[in-house]
């Protein structure tokens, strides 16, 4: 579908024909297939083309100090974080700064935690049951483990020197939970590793050999799916090898596998993983949704191909069962029901994309670079300085939740709690007019929102008084007594979120 996309904004390099690049030409030709198949429709929920019935784009906080942003999703964990409820809201490391989605699907936050100096984000990873965070700060530093209780919306703690916050001194790259709370799998520049957090000691050495001796290892995740048969198994890409120029490969290890070596002691030999895929972008971001697909994120920045940047990649679960139970090869990317483009970024220039999920919806996402107000880089060179203001798309599944029925998922909502398939958001502040009352802003509804915002629009037409467009919150055209009586007097006294 990038492809197609990208065709029809015409650049006229797309004009030269297929000559000189047969395998541009194929690329695109499986991409007017994939649009197809796509268009077919009728797909079951977990199907690599059930993805997109809704999708929606929401911005992160701009990145100002720090190289690279990272994100999670929050899963369906009952948790609270102050008055928020955390299941499905997107919780984001840049800068020096945590932050939490105001509503799902928009591109407002706040801000829940802090550091004392900027970091460079490698990952944000929440535990499977969301009690507990894992923070990689970046290159040459440290690893953060935080309790989710800590997140505090009002008085945002300082994560330094928190009693309730355990730092690690290594500069991971990826981490994936193994098991509920208690054992991070690790990847770095020494390979990758596995840490105990009740133990007490240090990482231990889980898989090793060929690449990862050579500081090649990229991304890590962990199956979670109970009941079904790659529950718990590893997978481990290639970010890059400088001895052979291997990167995108991604192996895998059954749970079965993975407690034998932690039990003996002895890792895992990369090179002996049940092949997965042989060269996806550059592997460095890894997540499997809720029906056991792989998403991959990454880019292939030392071939510059233009096919291998710029989206994440979609590879589905019976790829993944079938590597490891030694009854199939790696993905094929010209099969459209194993393997599939996700396709946020115009530019289709970055570097670095970030793979994630969101078990509720369910979801597949992508972060990545839209180069607002800066021009398209070369294929794969797209990096996340600070000036950037990274973007994720999320394409929910067929048959999300939706639980106001107003075809939005819960999980795209702005207001997930009221129908409102329009998602007006006139003051942009995340909430949508149809809940939120608030019209000063100050994260409450009180007597000043009534006689300052509310008050004075009362018959006035947002058309022509465009600074009433948030006190129609019913949208009809006119500040009036429904207005009132719907959303202004259920919600007086009431603090954020507006759902
Ligand atoms: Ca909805
Ligand atoms: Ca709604
Ligand atoms: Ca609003
Ligand atoms: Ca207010």
């Amino acid at each position: 579908m990038r492809r197609a996309r990208a065709e029809a904004d015409a650049p006229p390099a797309w004009g030269v024909g297929c000559g000189a690049a047969p395998n541009r030409c194929t690329r695109r030709l499986r991409a007017g297939l994939l649009l197809l198949f796509v268009w077919a429709g009728g797909a079951a929920a977990g199907d690599l083309d059930s993805y997109g019935a809704s999708a929606k784009r929401f911005d992160l906080p701009p990145i100002t100090e720090s190289f690279l942003a990272a994100v999670e999703v929050f899963p369906e964990t009952g948790l609270l974080a102050g008055n928020f409820e955390l299941a499905g809201r997107a919780l984001v490391l840049v800068d020096r700064d945590l932050y939490l989605q105001r509503a799902r699907g928009s591109s407002s936050f706040v801000r829940v935690a802090w550091l004392a100096d900027p970091v460079d984000p490698s990952f944000v990873r929440i535990s499977p049951d969301g009690s507990r965070i894992a923070l990689g700060l970046g290159f040459a530093r440290d690893l953060l483990v935080l309790p989710t209780s800590i997140l505090d919306p009002v008085a945002p703690p300082l994560l330094d020197a928190h009693p309730q916050v355990d730092r690690f001194a290594v500069g991971y790259f990826d981490a994936a939970w193994l098991d509920g709370t208690s054992k991070l799998v690790l990847s770095a520049f020494t390979g990758v590793s596995l840490l105990d957090l009740e133990g007490g000691g240090a990482p231990v050495p889980l898989v090793t050999g060929g690449p990862l001796d050579a500081a090649g290892s990229g991304g890590v995740a962990v199956v979670h799916r109970p009941g079904s048969a790659t529950d718990g198994a590893l997978l481990v890409g290639i970010g890059f090898d400088p001895a052979t120029g291997r990167t995108g490969e991604i192996r895998a290890f059954s749970a079965v596998e993975l407690a034998a070596a932690i039990a003996a002691g002895t890792p895992l030999d990369f090179e002996a993983g049940a092949l997965v895929a042989e060269r996806v972008l550059s592997a460095n971001s890894l997540a499997v949704d809720p029906a056991g697909n792989l998403v991959v994120g990454g880019g292939d920045f030392l071939s510059a191909d233009p096919d291998e940047s710029g989206y994440a990649a979609l590879v589905a679960a019976e790829v993944l069962e079938r590597a490891l139970a030694g009854a199939g090869g790696p993905v094929d990317e010209s099969d459209p029901g194993e393997y599939r483009e996700l396709a946020p970024d115009p530019c289709g220039d970055d570097a670095a994309t970030g793979a994630l999920v969101a078990p509720t919806g369910p979801a597949v996402g992508v972060m990545f670079n839209p180069n607002e107000g800066r021009p398209c880089q070369a294929p794969a060179s797209d990096l996340w300085l600070p000036g950037t203001r990274p973007a994720v798309t999320l394409l929910a599944a067929e048959g999300a939740s939706d639980g106001d029925g107003d075809g939005i998922p819960d999980l795209l909502d702005n207001a997930a709690a009221t129908f409102n398939p329009d998602q007006r958001d006139s003051d942009g502040d995340g909430y949508a007019d149809v809940a939120d009352a608030d019209l000063d802003g100050d994260g409450r509804v009180g007597l000043r929102d009534f006689f300052e915002r509310f008050r004075p629009c009362i018959g006035l037409d947002p058309s022509t008084s465009p600074g009433c467009a948030a006190a129609d919150f019913d949208g009809d055209g006119t500040v009036g007594l429904r207005d009132f009586f719907t959303t202004f007097r259920p919600r007086f006294g009431s603090e954020e979120p507006f759902e």
